[in-house]
């Protein structure tokens, strides 16, 4: 008698494999522009599960390593990454993740086209989109705030070439021992020295992402002639530090050690001390904290669409698997609680999706001037909320999808644990889901952005045909009236910040529904392959989501 084996998950061609990707850019981008952009997306999915997976899955197995001092005693505070986190640095530059957005080839859709490119990488990348998506952040800002200033607009060269060779990514140098969410507390001193015409910081900074970055934007507190501070998040300045020296030496900073992390352990995460770090204001002194909210804002969306990466290849995973694995006489995936279990995944993986590129395609317009003050409101409104809810999906499905493989995935070397240690940063880091709730009411009573958001959902919902999803689209449209109600009912009872999470869920939940039909309506209308699925899932999403909301929101 043969010995029974089970095969391993695998995974294919991850854009190929992808229907609700694919169906997605059918439907946003113009024909010309997927016929251009296709050819370098089959190539993305390739390498997700070839070279660029094999790269991840090496780094992880060999995380950095702090190196404090050199054999003869002398403090060198290197970090000693492995060759496949380099490779992964080389191959994001060749692909252009960053570059796409910056090129702008296709105009406002070059967001999208980036961020379908992340979509691609992020999952196998050992979370190498965490340097990206700093790196792109101070891209962002360079552009807004550093002006036509010659320093400025040569590290933004650095931050969007696809030239490996000169390709830099940038760490966001925020958070201190004061804490993570209160950036206002920040103590780091800035002075400035006559001698050499620079500023040098002097501070801790506790949680620094990506320490092997070559650029840092960092916050802190410019101190007068007169030894004087101004407190809170309006005396705070950006600073952009060059972290080595041309023989690669770390400039006046200490690293104290690296974080032993839950996850994303082969990023190199370390605890600095700035001990006269030389360093640039820029963007002008004061008001730091609305100054890097122009870098914050990008990598929370990368953060939502991180997020979205994860899930689905803890499906594809999941999925795949289903299909191998028998169980009482049948696979898996035909045991009909087994099905429904995935299928449940699969909803909020397309929720989560169409949420995350709902931000991803106002982002895309403001950054090419063609927002109007409407889309600026509600990107400002659906930044804080596509992160906050897919950041916590993210958790729920590697959970769901590591129990639906089993034991084995509990098993350190099959690889998939990693799935849920990595997902657990997304609702952490960017701002916590609470913190972000806050934002969230902040956005709304300083832009007023809710009323804009609602008068764009019930425009677009007028628009969509069909008997089926016309009935999906009034019971999104009963939601948003409830949603409308109850911020009256919490401005009234002046209850804001309890309910804050509660609305900011519900929005989210519209905002996906919306998409989810206005993407089946127009795959019925061109007679998209893809069309029933999407039919199905948008339905699913309506009665299970979104039935209860309308009824079941009330304030706390
Ligand atoms: C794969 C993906 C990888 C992602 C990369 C991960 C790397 C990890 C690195 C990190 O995690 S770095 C740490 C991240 N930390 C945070 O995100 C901080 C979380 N805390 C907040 O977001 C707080 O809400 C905040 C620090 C902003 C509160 O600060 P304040 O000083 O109490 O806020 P205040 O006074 O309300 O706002 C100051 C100004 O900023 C206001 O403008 P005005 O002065 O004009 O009135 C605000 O409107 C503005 N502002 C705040 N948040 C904003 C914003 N503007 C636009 N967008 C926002 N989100």
């Amino acid at each position: 008698m043969t010995e029974f084996y089970q095969a391993a998950p695998r995974l294919q061609n991850q854009y190929e494999a992808d229907d609700l990707l694919r169906s997605y850019l059918r439907w946003r981008l113009p024909a010309d522009m997927l016929v251009e952009i296709e050819p370098g997306l089959h190539r993305l999915g390739e390498r997700a599960v070839t070279d660029i997976a094999a790269w991840g899955d090496a780094a992880e197995a060999q995380p950095p390593q702090h190196v404090p001092y050199d054999p003869w005693g002398r403090r060198v505070d290197d970090i000693v990454v492995s060759n496949a986190w380099l490779a992964l640095d080389r191959v994001s530059a060749e692909e252009g993740i960053v570059a796409t957005a910056y090129e702008r080839r296709h105009g406002a859709l070059s967001r999208v086209h980036q961020m379908a490119k992340l979509y691609l990488f992020h999952a196998p990348s050992a979370t190498y989109s965490c340097p990206l998506a700093m790196g792109d952040g101070a891209a962002r800002f360079l552009e807004v705030h550093g002006g036509e200033d010659g320093y400025a607009r040569g590290l933004l060269d650095h931050l969007t070439t696809r030239d490996a060779g000169r390709f830099w990514t940038s760490g966001q140098w925020m958070t201190e021992r004061t804490g993570g969410s209160d950036v206002s507390l920040t103590s780091t001193i800035a002075r400035w020295d006559d001698e050499q015409r620079t500023h040098r910081l002097w501070g801790t900074k506790w949680f620094t992402s990506a320490t092997t970055s070559q650029l840092a934007l960092a916050l802190a507190r410019v101190e007068s002639a007169a030894g004087t501070t101004t407190p809170g998040g309006r005396g705070l300045s950006v600073f952009a530090i060059e972290l080595r020296d041309a023989a690669g030496a770390l400039r006046c900073i200490r690293v104290n050690r690296l974080k032993d992390k839950l996850g994303t352990r082969a990023l190199p995460t370390a605890e600095l001390t700035l001990d006269g770090t030389p360093a640039v204001l820029v963007g002008g002194e004061g008001d730091g904290v609305r100054k890097i909210s122009t870098l914050f804002n990008v990598t929370r969306v990368y953060n939502a669409v991180a997020a979205v990466s994860g899930m689905r290849r803890a499906v594809a995973l999941a999925r795949d698997y289903a299909s191998r694995r028998w169980a009482f006489g049948r696979p898996l995936s035909e045991h009909p609680l087994h099905a429904e279990t995935l299928d449940e995944l699969e909803t909020r993986v397309r929720a989560s999706f169409v949420l995350a590129f709902s931000a991803v395609e106002l982002m895309g317009k403001d950054e090419c001037g063609e927002a109007s003050d409407a889309d600026r409101a509600r990107l400002r409104l659906l930044t804080p909320i596509a992160k906050l809810y897919t950041g916590k999906q993210a958790v729920v499905v590697a959970s769901e999808a590591i129990e639906a493989i089993g034991g084995a995935a509990y098993i350190e070397d099959t690889g998939l644990p990693r799935l849920l240690r990595d997902a657990q940063v997304l609702p952490i880091w960017e701002g916590t889901t609470n913190v972000l709730s806050l934002d969230v009411w902040r956005a709304i009573e300083r832009t007023g952005a809710l009323e804009l958001w609602l008068d764009d959902v019930r425009d677009r919902l007028h628009l969509v045909k069909g008997d089926v999803l016309r009935s999906a689209a009034g019971r999104v449209s009963e939601a948003a009236d409830r949603i409308e109600r109850f911020v009256d009912e919490v401005r009234a009872s002046d209850r804001r910040e309890a309910n804050a999470r509660r609305l900011a869920f519900a929005i989210a939940r519209v905002t996906a529904g919306l998409g989810l039909i206005e993407h089946a309506a127009w795959g019925e209308g061109h007679g998209d392959p893809n069309v029933r699925e999407a039919i199905r899932f948008a339905e699913r999403w309506v009665a299970r989501d979104l039935t209860s909301l309308a009824g079941g929101l009330t304030s706390g």
